[in-house]
């Protein structure tokens, strides 16, 4: 039987033909695309992530204020009937099911690419990149997305407005960033400083983390804000040329 087009659930943002902006649900998005896997993407507002997740049978990625987390990506897959929450479980479930054309995780590289993620994430991507984006995400939802992220983004951060402004505090931020990436580029360069990708020639999970996080800041901030100007100079391009290489067009 002919494959069948996979769901992949999404947030939207204003303008939508900007493309996905969440790091997280990129990492779903290049996946699909890294598999060659047609797909189509559905978009739910935050405030209706938890009643589409119970719709579709979604399990909860984590628990906020001792409540279970719905959160996106979720795909939905018809060919098997199989729907898989969080983005590392998608990785996993689409190699279990579709080994070609290339695996996202090598066999034998299963630990590293977990190490990898953990020690990735906590040294350059969510903690350190994080806060640069919050506030213009805020921006761009549609309004009840808009409310649903600002009510709960600032019961963590407190107020947006503060958490990044331009200015001294951003360009810390900023430096914190690259002194994040300067970590991850010596891990890169032990495959070679000529190599794009951690495992060398070959591309894997581990580059999709990184490419799905920098097109996010691509995506969120804008092709000529400074941000993405400054993280696409960094280190000869790396991370600019792992988006062009990994990234997506939708
Ligand atoms: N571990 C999850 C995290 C996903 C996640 O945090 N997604 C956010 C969007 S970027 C979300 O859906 N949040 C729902 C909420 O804040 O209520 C994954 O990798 O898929």
């Amino acid at each position: 039987m002919a494959q069948q087009e996979i769901i992949l659930y999404d947030i939207p943002r204003q303008e939508l033909e900007k493309g996905g902006w969440s790091g997280n649900t990129l990492k779903a998005r290049l996946a699909l695309e890294f598999k060659g896997l047609p797909y189509k993407t559905v978009w739910v507002e935050y405030p209706d992530i938890a009643a589409h997740c119970h719709k579709i049978g979604a399990p909860p990625t984590g628990q906020r204020d001792g409540k279970p987390l719905y959160t996106l990506p979720v795909i939905k897959d018809p060919n098997t009937n199989a729907v898989v929450s969080d983005s590392y479980a998608i990785a996993e479930y689409l190699d279990a099911h579709y080994a070609a054309p290339r695996p996202l995780i090598p066999a034998g590289t299963e630990g590293l690419q977990a190490a990898f993620f953990k020690a990735v994430t906590d040294t350059a991507l969510r903690s350190v990149l994080h806060p640069t984006i919050l506030k213009r995400v805020s921006e761009f939802l549609n309004p009840p997305s808009q409310e649903y992220f600002i009510r709960t983004r600032e019961a963590v951060w407190g107020k947006l407005d503060d958490v990044c402004p331009p200015g001294p505090k951003r360009e810390q931020q900023m430096k914190a960033a690259k002194a994040g990436f300067d970590i991850v580029n010596g891990w890169y360069a032990k495959a070679g400083e000529d190599k794009l990708y951690l495992m060398g020639d070959t591309p894997s999970w581990a580059d999709i983390i990184v490419a799905a996080y920098t097109l996010s800041i691509k995506r969120i901030h804008g092709e000529n804000s400074d941000e993405w100007r400054q993280l696409s100079s960094w280190h000869g391009g790396r991370w600019a040329k792992l988006v062009d290489a990994l990234g997506s067009s939708t």
